[in-house]
């Protein structure tokens, strides 16, 4: 698939997704959900790329939600297609074995902070809003965003952004726990690049258990998820990263995971 609405490029095993849709603010239409659709998919089988970075075209926006266009005249059929289509796609990036970043640009709204919130990483620029503004249309979040969003913030706090649709800046945002850093609009670039690169490095099969044991964790109950902690630890060890890790800790050298 030749992809139009979104650049995707690889370079020192980092991949990064750029929503190509500046003139709309990045927002997702249909296009745009079936090319993310297919890159998730082909991420999944990829065994060179060791961390994703997903971002927007331009300076404004990182995704402006759901392409509103698209609400107009749908039959429920249809609409509940494509938002099945978002949902697996998002469902798809949650899963990678590898760490996702959100790198957010701009404007981070309805269905945008549902990617975001599906990444496991999320740094802003200070300029970025954040919010879920679905309710001014007579809607809710349909991709995952009255789950994720009360998962990362607490319920109340979901409520407040999902019953009131208001907008939140990135400082704020970030003492919600709902963003993990906030730099410059200048050094944002950088600094997203900074955390891939150093991810890049790390050991990847035990951050794919990381990633495992949070994400399942909460499906289960606390002494269930402990134990499929106590699981995945043990299955460190099938892993020379362990090793290596160990033996450079004795030898006070830094180690260098394969
Ligand atoms: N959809 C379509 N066009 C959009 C857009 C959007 N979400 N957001 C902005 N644009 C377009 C504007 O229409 C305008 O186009 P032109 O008039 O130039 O042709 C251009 O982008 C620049 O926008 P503005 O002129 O409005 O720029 P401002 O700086 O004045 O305002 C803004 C920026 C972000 C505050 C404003 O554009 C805005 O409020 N945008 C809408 C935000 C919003 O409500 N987002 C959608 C939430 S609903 C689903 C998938 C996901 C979900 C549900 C279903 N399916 C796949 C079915 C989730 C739902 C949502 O995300």
């Amino acid at each position: 698939m030749t992809y139009s609405n979104i650049i995707v490029t690889t370079e020192n095993r980092i991949t990064t997704i750029k929503i190509n849709r500046e003139k709309a603010l990045n927002a997702l239409n249909e296009k745009t959900i079936n090319e993310l659709s297919e890159c998730v998919k082909n991420l999944s089988k990829d065994a060179d790329t060791k961390v994703v970075v997903i971002t927007g075209v331009g300076q404004k926006s990182f995704i402006a939600g759901a392409d509103i266009t698209m609400f107009e005249g749908k039959a429920p059929t249809s609409i509940r297609e494509i938002i099945l289509k978002l949902q697996e796609t998002l469902n798809k990036l949650e899963d990678l074995s590898i760490p996702v970043i959100a790198s957010i640009n701009g404007y981070c709204l309805g269905g945008g902070l549902e990617l975001a919130m599906a990444c496991d990483l999320r740094i802003a620029s200070e300029k970025a809003i954040v919010g879920q503004p679905e309710i001014k249309l007579g809607l809710i979040p349909g991709a995952g965003g009255t789950q994720r969003l009360s998962r990362l913030v607490g319920a109340g706090r979901a409520k407040e952004m999902i019953f009131l649709g208001g907008n939140v800046d990135a400082k704020t945002a970030k003492s919600f726990g709902l963003i993990n850093w906030v730099v410059s609009a200048e050094d944002l670039e950088e600094e997203t690049l900074k955390i891939a690169t150093r991810l890049t490095k790390g050991p990847s099969f035990a951050l794919n258990m990381a990633k495992e044991a949070i994400n399942r964790g909460p499906e289960m109950s606390l002494l269930d998820a402990i134990r499929m902690e106590a699981e995945l630890f043990a299955l460190c060890f099938s892993h020379e990263d362990v090793k290596e890790g160990v033996e450079a800790f004795l030898k006070k050298q830094k180690p260098n995971f394969k």
